[in-house]
């Protein structure tokens, strides 16, 4: 096949940056579609039962149809929209669609019942539904694994101590464990009586709770509960028939100020959509109708999101940041600068004033790291800065200085070198929020069945890549900082090159999957000075090319994360094949014939509107669960044209 390269290229690019444009926020950033879990609508609506304010009519017929939606073939839900059903969701999103008043009989909710009752119903489902369910009184608190407050009683030194885990597990533990030490149930209604009576196979008196504890479906079951995990649990179960009323109490305090913390440095946004939720019905107990419920509810619908498969609530309150950072790389790698100034001035202006100026008041207190100088996922205002974030910000900022556009002073660029300084492990890799705070091994006592690598912030191949890429593009731009930056940086590169496979791919984690993962393994060593002809890098680029599909295309899907192996998809992939693209390129391969037909792939498969057609969800978290980046599909294949566009 002959590629209409020199004509038909810019042209593609072109239509594709119109999108960007037409795309674009008022405020600068592009706000998109951040769904795809299916637990969140749920928790949601057990919140605002738990609030006793039903929701209005259009948020109620909004989730009707975005959980009618997807709901499987074989009548169950996913953990997310397109994984196959599990127990948890599947009776979670049951109960949801009773409370939002859709009737027993109904011939969706017949199937439901038909697929999770054999499979067990809330007995089996992962244990986060558990916990959901004995909230509303739909299940008992005795069938849960013991979640004691006392844990934040424990000396701080010990791994164990709450404070080591991972900042998204301790601040969905934190108040779930606030809620299970007053046993919080929701109002019993006729309608809970109902729905109980329909979820369970066998007469809800006759459960035996304590055996339920351990029981979950095959479906719910990704990570396995390990003899440490048991082991805890017995211990935790004895601790919470003996424990003193005194400590009760005493922990519960502290419990609740860590929870204070949390909602002021965030605004009351919350780090995520399970703490949002669970910390606004803690404050409804402890102190109901209190100015911290208000302040909560208020920012209740920051999560949603009204899409056309209806309204669901998101997993953070936005990926505004992230995206922009890299829409800005994007669209700076293209030549369309000059015609697209307007967009990127407005999309600087975001960059600057989303950057958090300050630390968290009494940060050692609440357990937080510095946040100074970085950059969130999202907002200013959620407040919690993550490495790579800072580091993509800091990038695009500098890529922005190129060009005069950028918008942030000096002194608070070299505030988010400071920041991602802080923020090195020891292995030379760096994780997500924080350091890395417990030893690996606490994974072996994730109890969450449903997710991975949960417990321990670890370094990542994308955050280390996306921190050496950003210390080294500071280097260049301020060459007296060399001497500071020079090891970090080839600690950084040494991280990168130990987690390569032998086979050459790095494991992506937060996104899918191993395409993802050479994306940032690559531009990493790349950017610490590796050479075309070193071995990591033509390791690299034959492990991909070996993948390329005979139509020019790469895919994978999810199962590559969930099997840590690739698994190739049905059909090509407009921004797996873009990752692959520009990985090649950055292994000195951009002339390559496999980059070639990478690129007559990525054309040929442009819409007439400029966009690519929809595909599966590309982002994933805790090596099962899919995420939706709006920008993704819009952006990474014109990135990719922009780059390798003209190779020949
Ligand atoms: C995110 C979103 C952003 C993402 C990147 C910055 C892209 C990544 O490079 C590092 C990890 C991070 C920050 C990340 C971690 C896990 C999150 C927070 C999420 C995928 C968004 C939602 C997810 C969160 C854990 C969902 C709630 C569920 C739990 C298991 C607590």
């Amino acid at each position: 096949m002959t590629a209409p390269r020199s004509r038909a290229t810019p042209s593609a690019v072109d239509r594709g940056l119109e999108v960007l444009a037409a795309t674009q926020d008022a405020g600068g950033s592009w706000k998109g579609d951040y769904g795809g879990p299916l637990f969140l609508v749920p928790v949601y609506v057990a919140g605002l039962e738990l609030l006793g304010r039903p929701p209005d009519p259009a948020t109620r017929e909004g989730f009707i149809t975005y959980l009618r939606g997807h709901q499987n073939p074989d009548g169950g839900w996913g953990l997310d929209v397109e994984s196959h059903s599990h127990v948890f969701t599947s009776v979670l999103v049951y109960a949801t669609l009773r409370l939002l008043g859709v009737p027993a009989e109904d011939p969706q909710l017949q199937r439901a019942r038909a697929w999770f009752l054999p499979h067990g119903g809330p007995l089996s489902s992962g244990s986060w539904g558990k916990f959901i369910l004995a909230m509303l009184g739909l299940y008992e608190y005795q069938g849960l694994v013991p979640l004691p407050p006392e844990l934040w009683l424990l000396p701080e030194s010990l791994p164990l101590h709450p404070s080591k885990l991972w900042c998204h597990c301790r601040m969905v533990y934190l108040p779930m464990s606030w809620l299970y030490g007053r046993r919080v149930r929701a109002k019993q209604t006729p309608l809970l009586a109902a729905i109980r009576s329909e979820i369970y196979a066998q007469p809800y008196e006759s459960v035996d709770w304590p055996a339920a504890r351990e029981r979950v479906a095959g479906t719910d079951a990704y990570t396995p509960r390990t003899s440490y995990l048991r082991a805890a649990n017995g211990v935790l179960g004895l601790w919470e028939r003996f424990a003193p009323a005194g400590a009760r109490e005493r922990s519960l305090q502290m419990v609740l100020d860590q929870i204070r913390r949390e909602d002021e440095a965030t605004n009351h946004i919350c780090i995520g959509p399970i703490n949002k939720v669970l910390n606004t019905v803690v404050w409804q107990i402890a102190r109901p109708g209190g100015p911290e419920v208000e302040a909560h509810v208020k920012r209740l619908p920051d999560y949603l999101w009204r899409a056309p498969d209806g309204l669901k609530m998101q997993g953070y309150n936005s990926s505004e940041l992230w995206d922009t950072a890299f829409a800005v790389q994007g669209i700076l790698a293209t030549r369309g600068v000059e015609r697209m100034r307007p967009v990127l001035e407005r999309a600087a202006h975001y960059i600057e004033s989303n950057q958090v100026l300050e630390d968290v008041a009494e940060m050692e207190k609440g357990y937080r790291h510095r946040s100074r100088g970085g950059w969130p996922f999202s907002t200013r205002a959620h407040g919690w800065p993550i490495s790579d974030c800072t580091a993509e910000g800091l990038k695009a900022s500098l890529l922005l200085e190129k060009v005069g556009m950028n918008q942030v002073p000096r002194a608070r660029l070299r505030e988010a070198v400071e920041e991602i300084l802080s923020l090195q492990n020891e292995d030379g890799g760096w994780a997500t929020y924080e350091l890395q705070r417990g030893p690996k091994w606490l994974e072996a006592l994730n109890p969450s069945d449903v997710f991975s690598t949960i417990m321990v912030d670890v370094s990542y191949v994308e955050c280390t890549s996306a921190c050496v890429q950003a210390l080294a593009a500071w280097r260049t731009f301020a060459p007296e900082d060399e001497a500071w930056l020079r090891e970090p940086i080839r600690r950084g590169e040494r991280f990168i090159r130990k987690v390569q496979r032998a086979d050459g791919s790095w494991e992506g984690s937060w996104g899918v999957c191993f395409s993802y993962g050479a994306w940032f393994g690559t531009a990493g060593l790349v950017a610490a000075g590796a050479r075309p002809d070193d071995p990591a890098l033509r390791r690299a680029a034959d492990y991909l090319q070996a993948r390329q599909r005979s139509d020019g295309s790469w895919s994978e899907t999810l199962e590559s994360n969930r099997q840590r192996r690739w698994v190739d998809g049905q059909r090509g992939h407009a921004v797996q094949t873009s990752w692959a693209v520009l990985s090649l390129a950055a292994c000195g391969r951009r002339d390559s014939e496999a980059v070639r037909r990478g690129v007559v792939w990525l054309r040929e498969h442009q819409g007439e509107d400029g966009r690519w057609p929809d595909q599966p969800i590309t982002g994933v978290f805790n090596r099962t669960c899919a995420i939706h980046y709006d920008i993704y599909l819009r952006l990474f294949p014109v990135w990719a044209l922009a780059v390798c566009g003209t190779a020949s």
